[in-house]
């Protein structure tokens, strides 16, 4: 019987780069299908039969479909235990305790970086993007403030082990920063950021994304983000 490669649905940039990292990570063969915004793809009705949400990352896989970050990493991290993505356990406190923490990227901080770096898409009026951005940026650093405070102390969001956590967490400070959160307010996070990209399976994913980048520059396709506003 021959195996089907799992096939990851992403465009270069967004949130899928931490299922990138993780495919990367496992070192097990897999397709990507890149998916461009601009062209309008994500909304497509080939796209919306894969994710109905139009939202990357999409995992394709044997079993069916995977949607949301935080699904595809524990199917992927349960499917690869040798792998150490995240230390699960059959103790179901100490698996929550994991689970929270994904949930804490997706559900806390996500949507913070979305209205960070994307204001317009909260609401149609411009005049009010100042205002999504400023308040963001509050409760980005509220919540970002413990996050900072944990890795004043070890390497890893876990402690002295690397998980895919980690790579959640440098994309978020990579989309962040890149719009111009104020990177010196978090040395602890900034000097974690570099950490986690040195990860091979971190370079690779970027490396893989480079070159979508290009497909789609070459396609006029490539997304530039709006200069924020200070
Ligand atoms: N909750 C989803 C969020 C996924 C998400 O928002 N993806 C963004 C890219 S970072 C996207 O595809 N946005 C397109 C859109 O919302 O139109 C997850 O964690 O996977």
């Amino acid at each position: 019987m021959t195996e089907t490669k799992p096939k990851l649905f992403f465009a270069p940039g967004t949130c899928a780069r931490v299922t990138l990292t993780a495919l990367e990570e496992i070192g097990q063969p897999f397709e990507t299908k890149l998916i461009a915004f601009m062209a309008g793809e994500h909304r497509s009705e080939d796209y919306l039969a894969i994710n109905p949400s139009g939202k990357v990352p999409a995992l394709q896989t044997e079993a069916g479909v995977l949607t949301q970050n935080g699904a595809i990493l524990l199917y992927l991290a349960r499917s690869y235990p040798e792998v150490n993505l995240l230390p699960l356990s059959s103790d179901p406190h100490s698996e929550a305790y994991v689970v929270s923490a994904l949930f804490r990227m997706s559900s806390d901080l996500h949507p913070l970086v979305t209205r960070f770096v994307l204001p317009g898409m909260m609401l149609s009026d411009p005049s009010a993007n100042p205002y999504v951005r400023a308040k963001a940026e509050e409760v980005l650093k509220l919540q970002l403030a413990p996050i900072a405070a944990q890795l004043a102390g070890q390497d890893w969001l876990l402690g002295e082990n690397w998980s895919i956590l980690d790579a959640y967490l440098a994309w978020i400070w990579f989309r962040i920063t890149g719009a111009g959160f104020d990177a010196a307010a978090f040395p602890n996070i900034a000097s974690h950021y570099q950490r986690a990209n040195e990860r091979p399976s971190a370079k690779a994913a970027l490396e893989h994304e480079a070159r979508a980048q290009e497909e789609l520059s070459a396609r006029g396709l490539a997304f530039v983000p709006p200069k924020p506003k200070q």
